[in-house]
């Protein structure tokens, strides 16, 4: 990849981001501290393939509801003994100076492990929205020599870090990942890391306050101690191209980057090639696949064991070869037309007590429901980027993927900040996952009304993966208009941004949300462009597990849900363009705005399988239909 432009996303630089200036006013650490995006911060492409310290593990937390940390009590700057991130330890202070004032010690406070969000660390952090300190020390590495990186997988949603009392920078965005280069903040022997991550949503924050899940503040995914040598490989992409030829872009970081001999391999394969970098450090080269590839699809997810050597550093990844194109009305996967056979999933384990803890089995147990429990092939990822250890398990298990950024029913579409963060976590999210095969559509946004505000702001998003991506598919969620005099459901797609993409995807909740009878719902009228692939990209209704109605007909039984899904697909079927489905829900979910005390409790019931993971009635129905789907004869 050429390094992207440092006028791709403009606004970035200035450093208005949505969040910080709303929140914390001008000249706080959330707003002055360099901010890092795809333009300013290493990207460390694969980082978790990367050696280094896992940071998991036990911090200490204290919450800041007032953000005391951060400015004094009439908002001014705060002193030295409020400032929480500096390399003080209050007990030894105290020891020598009684008289001096802490509200706080983090070194001697509770112990959480991260990662995880706090909202189930403890009963009274359920509902907490805001401010949180983490402390953590750790012991220097042996004989350090080359680059040290801090490198965070997410951390939702604005985040202040420091390093033995040392600024070293902020991002903004819960959902994907981030990186500061610490090489010369770090000292022999102990070194401390504070990190202060704020949660709460603003109007202009990506994604707004008001949505339909649960918001895991905290530091979610893994933080990592990367080392890697002075010049290094900060990002590399490696496919198979329309053409069926192997690319590279590769970008090295470092005093020798320029001009560097550089190498791709791919193990096992009779496929070596070799270039040099330019005078900026980018690579690109192509050359003919060999014969003897094997490509990756869902049923033979194969992968290769990839490398590009730079001098010292030699970056690794697992990639799979695969291509996926749009003709007409069909999606092709290796030149063949494929039906979508998926569902949609948030990011939360299965678990009573859910937190946002996507360990390896965690990915396991979820996609393993989907592809050996349905027969699937396809997962919606939404509504925002998911960790990388979901999309490299989707990799490995063979499932196809749509991966989704937070720009979620109502932003603020015309404000710039909200733009350039919105700009800057779709970048992040495609630049961290380029490589893997299963993600075949990005997807820019989610049920969002039409305005012109909103289709300049999602046309910038849809150029920016045309820029960075053009290899994948393009969609959104969107609604439909419903013709109200109609006799029976009758719905057209007018909103102008499907001119836009490649894949047309609707949500639909027909019998549901909307008094029809779902005995009707096979007779409806779908008025569509007749060119292009359809997905319905959610449907669903909520069932309690084990509860159950004896007519079938009440609407939280797993009855109802079960004859919803028979007629839902019916319906489907009859669309001529529909190359694919994806479900509301996999699993029930915490959403704080699903209250009914009888039914619900907190959690959107839409899963086919319970929170713990007890499927429903309608599992089976849908497990039928994608076992028939598979069966069948492709279009
Ligand atoms: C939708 C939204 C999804 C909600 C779902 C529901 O249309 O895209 O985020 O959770 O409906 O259950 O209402």
């Amino acid at each position: 990849m050429k390094r992207i432009d440092r006028a791709f996303l403009a606004p970035l630089l200035a450093g208005v981001f949505a969040f910080a200036t709303q929140a914390y006013g001008a000249d706080s650490v959330f707003t002055t501290l360099p901010l890092a995006t795809v333009e300013t911060a290493p990207l460390l492409v694969s980082a978790d393939m990367r050696d280094g310290m896992d940071l998991s593990g036990e911090w200490n937390w204290s919450i800041d509801p007032y953000r005391s940390g951060i400015a004094g009590f009439h908002g001014e700057a705060p002193n030295r003994t409020e400032q929480r991130w500096l390399d003080i330890d209050v007990r030894k202070a105290l020891a020598q100076d009684n008289r001096e004032l802490f509200e706080f010690d983090l070194d001697h406070d509770r112990k959480v492990r991260l990662p995880g969000s706090w909202l189930a660390a403890s009963p009274e952090m359920r509902h907490y929205q805001g401010l949180v300190w983490y402390r953590r020390h750790f012991d220097s590495p042996a004989g350090r020599k080359g680059r040290y990186f801090l490198r965070f997988g997410a951390s939702n949603y604005a985040t202040v870090v420091f390093v033995n009392g040392q600024p070293v920078g902020r991002h903004e965005g819960g959902f994907t990942p981030f990186a500061f280069d610490v090489t010369r903040l770090l000292r022999d022997g102990d070194n401390q890391i504070t990190i202060g991550v704020d949660s709460a949503a603003t109007a202009a924050t990506v994604p707004p306050p008001v949505t339909d899940w649960e918001n895991y503040g905290g530091v979610t995914r893994d933080v990592k101690l990367v080392h890697a040598s002075d010049t290094y490989v900060d990002s590399a992409w490696v496919r198979l191209t329309a053409e069926g030829k192997i690319a590279v872009d590769a970008h090295l970081d470092g005093p020798a980057a320029a001009n560097q001999p550089v190498q791709l391999k791919v193990a096992g394969l009779p496929f070596d090639l070799k270039g040099r970098t330019d005078a900026k450090g980018n690579w690109r080269a192509t050359a003919t696949a060999p014969r003897a590839l094997i490509r990756w699809t869902p049923e033979s997810p194969k992968l290769y064991d990839v490398t590009v050597a730079a001098g010292e550093d030699t970056w690794r990844d697992r990639i799979g070869f695969r291509t996926i194109e749009r003709r007409g009305a069909d999606i092709l996967l290796n030149g063949k037309p494929v039906f979508l056979r998926g569902i949609s999933m948030h990011e939360e384990e299965i678990s009573a007590n859910p937190a946002r803890v996507i360990t390896p089995e965690n990915a396991r147990a979820l996609l393993g429901e989907i592809r050996n429990g349905l027969h699937g092939n396809f997962v919606r990822l939404s509504h925002y980027p998911h960790s990388e250890v979901m999309t490299r398990m989707a990799d490995e298990m063979g499932l196809l993927v749509w991966s989704e950024v937070p720009v979620y029913w109502m932003v603020a579409w015309s404000n710039p900040s909200t733009l350039a963060t919105a700009r800057n976590m779709l970048a992040e999210n495609i630049l961290r996952d380029r490589n893997r095969a299963s993600v075949v559509i990005w997807s820019v946004a989610n049920e969002t009304p039409v305005s012109d505000a909103r289709n300049t702001f999602l046309r910038t998003l849809i150029g920016d993966v045309r820029r960075l991506d053009p290899s994948r598919l393009v969609s959104a969620a969107l609604l439909v208009e419903r013709d109200k005099a109609a006799a029976v459901p009758t719905m057209t797609m007018a909103d102008p941004l499907a001119d836009d993409l490649d894949i047309v995807s609707i949500n639909t909740y027909n019998g549901w949300y909307t008094p029809d009878r779902l005995a009707d719902l096979p007779k409806s009228v779908w008025n569509l462009p007749a060119d292009k692939p359809l997905i319905f990209s959610e449907f669903g209704a909520d069932a309690k597990a084990g509860f159950h109605s004896p007519d079938g007909m009440q609407k939280f039984s797993e009855e109802y849900q079960a004859e919803f899904y028979r007629k839902t697909l019916e319906m489907a079927d009859r669309v001529p363009t529909l190359r694919g489905i994806s479900p509301w829900i996999l699993k029930d979910f915490r959403s704080p705005r699903r209250q009914n005390p009888d039914f619900q409790m907190g959690f959107n019931r839409k899963g086919l399988i319970s929170e713990t993971g007890h499927r429903k009635q309608a599992f089976s129905v849908l497990a039928e239909y994608f076992a028939r789907k598979a069966g069948e004869p492709k279009k």
